[in-house]
């Protein structure tokens, strides 16, 4: 591999690994989108700490074995660049029916307004979630979680960066227009929302920025997986280095939710409280319970179960069949990579009940990245019930059924429980509560959410981290914080 590809150019002033130097048109266009990007930052970016310094980690070369730099930065100074993995010698097209040819190096002319539009979607959801996490620092549990938060802020924009970077070097002026409007919708805005439900849906406390990153971050994942398959090479070398660094999103998700059970589960033991479900006496200990957890991940796995769109969808047929976005790990899949004759079981509504049904492959390939989706969200289901039953307790978080509080797809139309039974709207309306998080369990977690800024404390809701970031010790300060 040559390494002068993959050092980032900091020279001009959007690092890059790109060659913008030489790249005026585009550079001009990214220079001209700046301003208008650092007032969004500044407006919907999180509210306040920005002349705090933060100790970040940039990335400063797309080498897998050493890409990144932990120093103090104060977030408006952080450098979102544009960063693609290397290109692959003579790569071809994994999947569809241009199977085998050459990867395109430009957009294909009849596929461009289908690519435009993928490239849109994902590229909205990047400032999405920063505009739906941007009060947390207010209530942040520790420096340590703060700092976490405030990484994950400044990936995302880096990676609306990516992604207008795609539209205004290849698709000209309504790229350039696209990368406007980009900074122009505003997550919840009843004129102007994002595009995809679960990125206007409020982020209101920590437990929830945990479930998000855990569950809609990993959505993000398989999105990325899929596209990083693309037959258009530069989508696809973006997006392969955007999942270095959502990584690091899910682990703060993970570890998140982790040190929740695990300091709930402690107080439990302390307190003498044998069964988890004596909710009061459980938040009497300024912890939260086990059962609110549980109706904080339904409600999260369910919005994120929704980014998937509906389980038979020509749409996600026809991007497979023209090589722009493929399944999860498709080159390592053993079939003929077309699917012309390929069946996919789907679960379906038939005569009032929930069947398995078989589906032309092609059309059902939304449904089998949301199972691949599925077995990848349980790995932090097991490791959180080990927590829990280590600590000698009887209780087990589970994934709710598919078709539990659906807005987009086959079961949007009707309600079921978490265990997918059907039940009528009378009785969702009477038990909503019991499966989804209600007000008062929200007033609940708000009034734990008062902020921790002593260096190496904690909330008392959270556990510490096993490890500190970039391996620094407990008390380390994240965050120099400046008002
Ligand atoms: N909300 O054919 P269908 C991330 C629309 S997250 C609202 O079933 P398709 C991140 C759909 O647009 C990953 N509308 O869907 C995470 C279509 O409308 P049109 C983001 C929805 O196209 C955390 C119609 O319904 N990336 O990166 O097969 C932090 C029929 O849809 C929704 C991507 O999503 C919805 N949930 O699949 C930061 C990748 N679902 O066109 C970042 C790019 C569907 O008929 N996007 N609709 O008017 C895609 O691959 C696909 O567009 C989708 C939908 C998977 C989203």
């Amino acid at each position: 591999m040559n390494v002068n590809i993959m050092n980032v150019d900091y020279s001009t002033k959007i690092p890059n690994n790109v060659n913008l130097g030489e790249d005026r048109q585009v550079l001009k266009a990214l220079e001209g989108w700046h301003p208008g990007y650092m007032d969004w930052w500044s407006d919907m970016g999180p509210e306040g700490f920005q002349q705090s310094l933060v100790y970040l980690r940039t990335a400063y070369s797309v080498d897998p074995r050493g890409w990144a730099k932990f120093d103090y930065v104060k977030m408006p100074d952080y450098r979102w660049g544009i960063l693609l993995a290397p290109q692959e010698e003579n790569r071809v097209i994994p999947f569809g029916e241009h199977y085998g040819e050459p990867a395109w190096q430009e957009v294909p002319g009849e596929h461009r307004a289908m690519l435009r539009r993928l490239i849109v979607i994902q590229g909205d959801t990047e400032p999405a979630s920063v505009e739906q996490q941007r009060h947390l620092g207010k209530t942040a549990p520790s420096l340590y979680d703060l700092r976490n938060l405030f990484q994950v802020n400044v990936e995302e924009g880096r990676h609306l960066w990516a992604m207008v970077y795609l539209l205004q070097k290849y698709f000209g002026r309504d790229g350039r227009e696209e990368a406007d409007e980009l900074l122009r919708r505003r997550s919840g805005d009843a004129d102007s929302p994002r595009m995809l439900g679960a990125f206007n849906e409020a982020t209101p406390d920590w437990l929830s920025f945990f479930m998000f990153t855990y569950f809609t971050d990993r959505d993000g994942k398989m999105q990325l997986h899929s596209l990083a398959q693309s037959g258009f090479d530069p989508l696809s070398r973006t997006c392969r280095f955007m999942l270095t660094e959502e990584a690091h999103h899910m682990f703060v998700g993970e570890t998140g939710i982790t040190r929740v059970v695990q300091r709930t589960c402690e107080a439990m033991r302390a307190a003498g409280i044998g069964d988890p479900t004596e909710i009061a006496k459980v938040r009497a200990l300024g912890v939260i319970d086990l059962p609110t957890i549980q109706k904080k991940l339904n409600l999260h796995y369910t919005l994120s179960l929704d980014l998937f769109g509906s389980e038979v969808s020509t749409n996600a047929a026809n991007a497979f069949n023209a090589g722009i976005k493929g399944r999860y790990h498709e080159t390592q899949i053993r079939d003929d990579h077309r699917l012309q004759n390929a069946t996919y079981p789907v679960l379906k509504l038939v005569n009032g009940e929930i069947k398995q049904v078989d589906e032309p492959a092609l059309t059902a390939l939304n449904m089998r990245l949301r199972d691949d989706y599925t077995q990848d969200c349980v790995k932090g289901l097991l490791r959180w019930n080990k927590v829990i039953s280590t600590a000698g307790f009887d209780y087990k978080l589970t994934l709710p059924n598919v078709a539990f509080h659906r807005a987009i797809g086959e079961f949007k139309d009707i309600h079921a429980t978490p265990e997918g039974v059907l039940i009528d709207d009378a009785t969702w309306n009477k038990r909503k509560d019991d499966w989804l998080p209600s007000t008062d369990d929200g007033d609940f977690i708000a009034s734990l959410m008062t902020p921790v800024t002593e260096t190496g404390q904690f909330a008392s809701w959270i556990a510490p981290p096993k490890v500190g970031i970039d391996n620094k010790p407990g008390d380390f300060e994240y965050v120099k914080i400046e008002t």
